[in-house]
C-alpha cells in the first residue's frame, strides 16, 4: 500500500512529505521531478509568490545513488519566504477560504493560523509526490497529460487569456474546468469488490483533495444524465489482432470501478481563488462588525496549475493501484508480473 503525508505552513521553513510503500531499484531523475515542480508554478494570473519561490524538490531519505531503496522517502521543498513568525495578524475572514471555518473548528484568533496550512501552498509536496510517482509509471509507458478546457465560462486561448486580464482588472479572481488524461493504463486496475477499492473513488477522492476543487467527473460525466443508455455506452468489438476495442469511450476508461484498458479521463472544476483585491462583506473576528474580508498576497487564476496538481493526484492513484495489482517491493518483480499479466490479457 501506497501510504503519504504532508507537512508546512505556507510561509514556514519548507514543505514536506513522507511516501511510503514505494518499490526498490527506480533510478529516479530529480531534474524531470523539479520540471513538474516549475509547471506548478506556470500560467497567466499567478501571483507573486510564484516571482519568490522556484520550488525545488530534495530527496533526503529512501534514495541511494538516485535508486529507490524501498524504505520511506522524504520529499523535501525549501521556503524563500518563511516568515511565518512575523507576518500580520488576519482578522477578516474571506469567504470560500478554510478561514471561518477553520478559525471556529480550532478555536484561533487570528486567522492566519488556518490560513498557513490551509494555503494551496502545500500542492507543491503533491505534485513532489506526484513526479516521483510518475516516475515509476513512465517504467510501464503509463504517461498522465492535463488541459485547460474553460476559463470563466470561456474556451478559446485567446478568450481564456482576456477573461483572466479582465478578472485582474476587475480585482476580482476567476475559476474553470480542466482535464486529465492517463493512457497506456493497463486493464484491471481497482475493482469492483469493495467501495474503497474502486478505481473510480479513489481518483475521485484524490482529486477532490485539491484545495479549491469544487466539482469532479469521470468520461462524460455529467452527460450521462441527459442521454439514452443506448447513446453512450460504449459498444465492444474484437479482432483478431487488436483484441478487444471500443469505438468510444465515454466510460472514461473506468467500468465497474476498473480501468478497461481505454484513456482515462477526468474533468474538475477548480473555484475562482478566494482572496478578491476588491473583497466581499465580512465580519471582524475580534469586535464582531462588519469588516470587507482580509486581503492577502494571492493569485487571479490558478486553472491551469490546478491541472498540473490533479495529474499528481491522479499519479498518487495509480502508482497505488498498479503496485497492488502486480507487487510493491522490488521494481524487477513488478515488471515480471506486469509483461506476465499483459501476456495473458493479450492472449484472452
Ligand atoms: C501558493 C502560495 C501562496 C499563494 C497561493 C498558492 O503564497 P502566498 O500566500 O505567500 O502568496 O500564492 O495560495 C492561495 C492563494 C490560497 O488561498 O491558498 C502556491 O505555492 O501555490
Amino acid at each position: 500500500m501506497l501510504r503519504y503525508l504532508t507537512a508546512g505552513e505556507s510561509h514556514g521553513k519548507a514543505i514536506v512529505a513522507i511516501l511510503e510503500g514505494f518499490p526498490a531499484g527506480l533510478k529516479v531523475d530529480v531534474n524531470r521531478m523539479n520540471k513538474e515542480l516549475k509547471r506548478r508554478q506556470s500560467g497567466f494570473g499567478r501571483g507573486k509568490r510564484m516571482q519568490i519561490e522556484s520550488d525545488r524538490v530534495e530527496i533526503t531519505s529512501g534514495l541511494k545513488n538516485n535508486l529507490t531503496l524501498g524504505s520511506p522517502i522524504t520529499l523535501l521543498i525549501k521556503n524563500k519566504d518563511a516568515s511565518i513568525e512575523s507576518l500580520h495578524k488576519v482578522m477578516a475572514a474571506r469567504p470560500g477560504h478554510a478561514d471561518l471555518a477553520g478559525l471556529l473548528k480550532y478555536g484561533f484568533t487570528d486567522i492566519r493560523e488556518v490560513l498557513e496550512r490551509a494555503s494551496a501552498r502545500s500542492t507543491a509536496a503533491t505534485v513532489s509526490l506526484g513526479a516521483l510517482c510518475k516516475e515509476l509509471l513512465n517504467e510501464f509507458g503509463i504517461t498522465i497529460t492535463s488541459r485547460v478546457l474553460s476559463v470563466g465560462g470561456e474556451s478559446t486561448a485567446q478568450r481564456i487569456t482576456a477573461k483572466i486580464a479582465e478578472a485582474i482588472k476587475q480585482k476580482d479572481t476567476v475559476g474553470g474546468i480542466f482535464e486529465v488524461v492517463a493512457k497506456r493504463v493497463p486493464v484491471g486496475l481497482g475493482s469492483y469488490v469493495q467501495a474503497d477499492r474502486r478505481l473510480d473513488s479513489r481518483l475521485a477522492g484524490s482529486i477532490m483533495s485539491i484545495p479549491g476543487i469544487k466539482s469532479f467527473e469521470i468520461g462524460l460525466g455529467l452527460g450521462y444524465a441527459v442521454s439514452f443508455g443506448s447513446e453512450v455506452h460504449d459498444a465492444i468489438y474484437f479482432n483478431k489482432n487488436r483484441g478487444y476495442s471500443r469505438m468510444t469511450n465515454n466510460a472514461g476508461g473506468i467500468e465497474g470501478g476498473v480501468s478497461n484498458g481505454q484513456e482515462i479521463v477526468l474533468r474538475a472544476c477548480m473555484k475562482p481563488i478566494a482572496t478578491l483585491m476588491n473583497p466581499l462583506d465580512s465580519v471582524n473576528i475580534q469586535t464582531k462588525k462588519p469588516a470587507k474580508a482580509a486581503i492577502e498576497r494571492s493569485d487571479v487564476c490558478v486553472v491551469e496549475s490546478a491541472g498540473v496538481v490533479a495529474e499528481s493526484a491522479c499519479a498518487l492513484v495509480l502508482a497505488d493501484a498498479l503496485l497492488e495489482k502486480f507487487g510493491s517491493d522490488s521494481l524487477a518483480d513488478i515488471k515480471k508480473a506486469y509483461v506476465n499479466y499483459k501476456d495473458r490479457i493479450a492472449h484472452a
